[in-house]
């Protein structure tokens, strides 16, 4: 791919509200820019989506940076590769660390669109020209959360998801259903619940949800499929899923009836892609994850989001759903629940210079 150097950019940024969950509180992201230059002078970008702490998965930003360092950045340098495909196995020998896999292989993707003058969404298989887009609620209280749907309705959104957890589920679920009878409103429980719940879980059934996400513990596949038998809303899995592999068997156990694909908790859009192809065969819908992300992976996650199995709105918001000013320009907007899949080579939105070096924290220059 004629890679000439890869830069590495570490920012930081506060949200314009704090994201809530039962797992803890997000009100300042960290991130990892990925610049890949070739010797034409094109650049291709990715973004390392792990968070500062490991409360989603293990991976942190530091330990992304360890990876990227120290492992993946050698590894392309000792071998190079002349397409993003390769990328899986050239990084096979380290396992896991999906997050900074896919921060690099990302960044590949855009540039081999890129040298290849076509729409990135095009390069690995996307057809749609606009994609529906969701939003997600995660507020402390009720009367926050009402504040935050009224406001996102207002903005075009059509699809709602809540986190939930057990001190806040049925009475919080049933009073939006009873508000807004005909949204499509969907539930994140980021393993907030056990077999024990199913009495608690089982009541949701009558508010008819989209689905269910991950209502049990983060690597429990048998446990979702008893799960799934005894209630009727279909179960998401997102946690659970962190390969092809992964996604084969909670097909095959019954562990869920929907996926959610984020690139970095897969580690490229490589295995995204797979796992799409998978469960595009055998009639599984799939959506695109969230991860408070800048700019450049939301524009990735556009681009996958446009492949023929992504039938239900994923959680890709406007930039301005977290930050006042994105990194990415022009930033991602949604008109009426919709955001166009860009038409211009890769990725088809530029790093914003002067957005980027106002929230640098560090950076690191590798040659080739
Ligand atoms: O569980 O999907 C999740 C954000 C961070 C980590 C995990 C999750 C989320 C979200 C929001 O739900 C996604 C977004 O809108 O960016
Ligand atoms: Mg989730």
């Amino acid at each position: 791919m004629n890679i000439k150097s890869i830069e590495l950019f570490v920012i930081k940024m506060p949200l314009k509200q704090p994201f809530i969950t039962h797992l803890g509180e997000v009100s300042e992201r960290e991130g990892i820019i990925i610049k890949a230059l070739d010797k034409d002078g094109i650049a291709g970008y990715g973004e390392g989506v792990a968070f500062s702490s490991p409360w989603y998965t293990e991976e942190t930003v530091a330990t992304s940076l360890h990876m990227l360092s120290d492992f993946l950045i050698p590894l392309l340098q000792k071998r190079p590769i002349s397409h993003p495909e390769q990328a899986s196995k050239l990084f096979h020998s380290v396992r896991r660390n999906n997050m900074a896999k896919a921060a690099i292989e990302t960044a590949l993707w855009d540039l081999y669109a890129k040298q290849h003058a076509e729409p990135l969404a095009r390069t690995i298989g996307g057809t749609a020209k606009m994609i529906p887009s969701g939003v997600v609620v995660a507020a402390q209280s009720m009367t926050k959360a009402q504040e935050q749907i009224e406001q996102y309705l207002a903005d075009g959104y059509k699809r709602i998801k809540v986190k939930i957890n057990p001190d806040m589920d049925y009475p919080f679920l049933s009073e939006i259903r009873r508000r807004y009878p005909n949204l499509p409103i969907m539930a994140d429980a980021n393993s907030a619940y056990t077999l024990k719940d199913v009495d608690r879980l089982k009541a949701l059934d009558e508010l008819d949800l989209l689905m269910i996400e991950q209502p049990l513990a983060h690597d429990d596949l048998i446990e979702h499929a008893i799960l799934q038998k005894q209630i009727k809303t279909p179960v998401c899995l997102d946690e659970s899923i962190v390969s092809f592999e992964d996604a084969r068997k909670a097909i095959e156990y019954g562990s869920c009836k929907i996926i959610n694909i984020k690139i970095g908790r897969v580690g490229g859009i490589n295995e995204a892609k797979r796992i799409h192809d998978y469960c595009l065969e055998r009639g599984i819908p799939v959506w695109c994850g969230g991860m408070i992300e800048f700019g450049i992976s939301r524009a990735h996650n556009i681009a996958l989001a446009s492949m023929p199995g992504f039938t239900i709105p994923g959680d890709i918001s406007a930039s301005n759903r977290f930050w006042n000013e994105d990194i990415i320009s022009p930033e991602v907007t949604v008109e009426n629940g919709l955001i166009a899949v860009p038409q211009s080579p890769g990725i088809g939105y530029e790093l914003n210079d002067k957005r980027l070096e106002q929230t640098l924290v560090h950076k690191k220059f590798y040659t080739f």
